[in-house]
C-alpha cells in the first residue's frame, strides 16, 4: 500500500526487498571499481556517509563546490556504467509512483555506517523536471521530510530495508535529510545501511 507523502512523492514498502540480494551484488561490484570515499563539502566538512555511483554523470563535491562528474576523480575512469537490472528497478519503481518512462542516468551509492547521517538539504544539482528514485537497503533509518523551506516543519518515516520512495512534481525541491542511523544490524547488511538514488541529470 503505498503512501502519499506529499503531492508527487509517495513511499513504496518493502517493493524491491525481494530483490534486495541482488541490489547488494551490484552495488558491490560497483564499488569495486568505483570505491566508496567520504566527500568534503565546499565548506570544508567531511561528510559521514561513504558515496560512489554508476551511469553517465555522478554527484561529486569537493572545495570547488558540488557537481555531476562523468569520470571519477579518484580513479580517472569513466564511472561503472548502470547495469541493466538497476535502470529496470528504478524505472519500474517510478512507474508504479506515477512517473511513467524515467530512464535515469546516475546511480548514487550512499552507505551509513552506525551514527551516520545526512543533514537537512534540497537536491538541486539535476533536471528537476524528472523524479528521485530512493531505495534503502540494509539498517532502517529515519527518513526527515521536510517543506518547501529549510525551517518548514520535519517528518520522520522509517525506511527500512527494500523500501523505496519517489518525489517529483511539487515535492521535488523538499528539504530531506536522514537522522543518525542507529546501531543495528541487519542479516544482509551488518550494521550498515545503504541507499540507492537513481536521477536524470541531462
Ligand atoms: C539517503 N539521500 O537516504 C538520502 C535520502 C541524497 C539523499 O538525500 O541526496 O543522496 S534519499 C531520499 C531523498 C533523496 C533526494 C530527495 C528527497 C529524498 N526529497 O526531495 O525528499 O541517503
Ligand atoms: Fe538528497
Amino acid at each position: 500500500t503505498p503512501e502519499i507523502l506529499g503531492p508527487g512523492a509517495v513511499v513504496l514498502p518493502g517493493l524491491v526487498r525481494a530483490r534486495a540480494v541482488d541490489l547488494l551484488s551490484a552495488i558491490d561490484d560497483i564499488v569495486r571499481r568505483a570505491p566508496l570515499r567520504h566527500m568534503t563539502t565546499p565548506g570544508g566538512g567531511r561528510m559521514s556517509v561513504g558515496m560512489s555511483g554508476c551511469g553517465a554523470r555522478v554527484w561529486v563535491s569537493d572545495a570547488a563546490g558540488y557537481r555531476y562528474e562523468t569520470h571519477d576523480p579518484r580513479t580517472g575512469r569513466p564511472w561503472p556504467p548502470m547495469p541493466g537490472m538497476l535502470q529496470d528497478i528504478a524505472e519500474e519503481c517510478a512507474r508504479k509512483a506515477g512517473y511513467d518512462g524515467f530512464t535515469p542516468d546516475s546511480g548514487l551509492i550512499n552507505r551509513y555506517g552506525p551514527g551516520d547521517r545526512m543533514g537537512l538539504h534540497q537536491d538541486r544539482d539535476e533536471r528537476r523536471d524528472a523524479p528521485i528514485v530512493s531505495i534503502s537497503l540494509g539498517v532502517s533509518a529515519v527518513f526527515l521530510w521536510g517543506g518547501m523551506t529549510r525551517s518548514a516543519p520535519v517528518r520522520r518515516i522509517v525506511v527500512r530495508n527494500g523500501d523505496v520512495v519517489v518525489w517529483g512534481g511539487p515535492s521535488r525541491l523538499v528539504w530531506h535529510g536522514i537522522a543518525p542511523v542507529p546501531h543495528a544490524q541487519h542479516p544482509l547488511c551488518g550494521d550498515v545501511r545503504y541507499n540507492l538514488t537513481f536521477r536524470l541529470t541531462a
